[in-house]
């Protein structure tokens, strides 16, 4: 089954938590009448904070849930929290949200939408699997138009037609081919948003021509738990299912198969197809090097045989790597000499260079200029 990103939040196992914190705040000076139907609140306020410092992009739907979202969610940049205000129109952040991820692939996106608004666009979660375009939902359930609940009470005093009956969101999202997450308590929310925005099927859903190789470090692990973790992510429908040998297919083939992730492990892969053994299909150089004069393209793990080539470049130390290390030897002219002494001493490029702290130093450029030579 095709899945993706969509996350669904049932509140209201905190709903009286929360509007009692909102009472307080009230007390404490002007947030306006409040009644236990409302649901949202400082906690979900503050818990999405952390998105909105990591570059995500907020859209906020009409309904309690704006005037929480514009009370407490801070801003850093222009146009990162979109609020449908002025004419109010329900269920735009929805749509607006697969709007954003068109526009803005490479960044986190999130509906945060009460359950009236949600149900009013929830059918485009349909265009978003079929798209394949990945985006977060946050439902706030109450069971009713909350705003409008809140606003009767303020002129009339009492509540009409505002309640309503839901469905079961995660049930709705799954039946999509979208997955869902229940949310039964405040502290929750941002652990269960991250692992909405933050794995890597997002990205492989927002990165179509990308292909990734994972060797899973399985000490503890089962390949029974490692297929389980798979089809729960959704990146099982995935996984690159050809045989693990030369001819390999073209990156652009895999891609366009949409088998586009390799796994192996380290240890045991028996029993699931796909998994393989690493030191069957990989060589490898050591890679305990405790200074950079130790550095060898020997054979280690995988003898000469594997098909796939594999360059260690890291110092090791105690208890943990050092980025100055890493400053040293992943700087350009040090980096590519080695993968340059690395291609004539074992009669091919590395395939794959491992290294700590990929950012600090020259790593892209020099793959990029291994990959020119080899075109
Ligand atoms: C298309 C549309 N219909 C009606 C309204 C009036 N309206 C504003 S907020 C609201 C209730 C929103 O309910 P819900 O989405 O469940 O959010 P809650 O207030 O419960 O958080 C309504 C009906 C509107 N703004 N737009």
């Amino acid at each position: 089954m095709d899945r993706r990103q969509v996350i669904v939040g049932a509140m209201s196992g905190v709903a009286a938590l929360w509007a009692s914190r909102a009472r307080a705040a009230q007390q404490a000076g002007g947030v306006g009448r409040l009644t236990d139907k409302i649901v949202v609140t400082e906690a979900g306020g503050t818990n999405v904070v952390a998105f909105s410092t990591a570059d995500g992009l907020v859209l906020v739907d009409s309904g309690a849930v704006k005037m929480w979202m514009a009370r407490l969610y801070p801003t850093y940049r222009p146009n990162t929290c979109l609020i449908s205000n002025g004419l109010a129109t329900m269920a735009f952040s929805l749509p607006g949200a697969f709007a954003a991820k068109l526009v803005h692939p490479e960044r986190k996106v999130l509906a945060a939408m009460g359950d009236g608004a949600f149900l009013m666009s929830a059918a485009e979660i349909e265009t978003a699997v079929r798209e394949r375009v990945p985006f977060v939902i946050l439902v706030w359930v109450d069971g009713g138009y909350g705003l409008i609940g809140w606003k009767q009470d303020i002129h009339f005093g009492r509540q009409a037609a505002v309640s309503f009956g839901n469905p079961d969101f995660v049930q709705l999202a799954e039946s999509f081919g979208a997955r869902g997450y229940q949310i039964g308590a405040a502290d929750e929310l941002l652990p269960t948003l991250r692992k909405a925005l933050d794995d890597v099927y997002e990205f492989l859903v927002s990165h179509p021509q990308e292909v990734i190789v994972m060797v899973i470090q399985d000490e503890g692990v089962t390949p029974q738990d490692v297929a389980a973790q798979f089809a729960a992510s959704g990146l099982d429908a995935l996984v690159y299912r050809g045989p693990a040998e030369p001819p390999w297919p073209t990156l652009r083939e895999m891609a366009e198969s949409d088998q586009r992730v390799v796994v192996m492990a380290e240890n045991n892969s028996s029993g699931v197809p796909w998994y393989h053994q690493a030191f069957e299909v990989m060589q490898e150089t050591p890679y305990t090097f405790h200074d950079t004069t130790q550095f060898s393209e020997a054979p280690n793990r995988g003898g000469t045989t594997g098909s796939l080539l594999l360059m260690n470049h890291w110092i090791e130390t105690a208890p943990m790597p050092k980025p100055s290390n890493a400053a040293m030897v992943n700087a350009y002219d040090f980096l590519l000499r080695r993968a340059r002494r690395f291609q004539r001493t074992r009669g091919h490029l590395p395939n794959f260079v491992a290294v700590d702290f990929y950012a600090t130093g020259d790593l892209m450029r020099v793959v990029q200029t291994l990959n020119d030579v080899r075109r």
